[in-house]
């Protein structure tokens, strides 16, 4: 009977987590960095990227991940994503802020 108790309450822990919303991972774009600008994800694990730009109108575009958004300033936008494979994907900034566009990015770090 206890054990009975124990396995059901198992089940509902498992069934909790699995119905869990995906973690919100904010990222603010600004000139001229992603903050953070490393991020580390685990393969089948769903998140929402909430990118923002506080000053000017940005990019996030990460082509290894199929992920690729304008931010408008003061906007957030939400990305729904969930990684299928591990991997160290690049992303940049790809609409054109000013004078150090060209060196703004960073990497997505998704663990097996
Ligand atoms: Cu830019």
């Amino acid at each position: 009977m206890k054990r009975r108790t124990l396995l059901l309450g198992a089940l509902a822990a498992a069934m909790g987590s699995a119905r869990a919303e995906p973690e919100v991972i904010r990222i603010v774009a600004r000139k001229f960095v992603f903050e953070p600008a490393e991020i580390t994800l685990r393969v089948g694990v769903p998140v929402i990227l909430e990118l923002t730009a506080p000053e000017v109108a940005m990019g996030f575009d990460a082509p290894g991940l199929k992920l690729n958004t304008e931010i408008p300033p003061g906007k957030p936008v939400r990305l729904a994503f969930t990684p299928d494979r591990p991997g160290e994907f690049e992303f940049v900034c790809d609409v054109f802020c000013g004078s150090g566009h060209e060196d703004m990015g960073g990497v997505v770090k998704v663990l097996p």
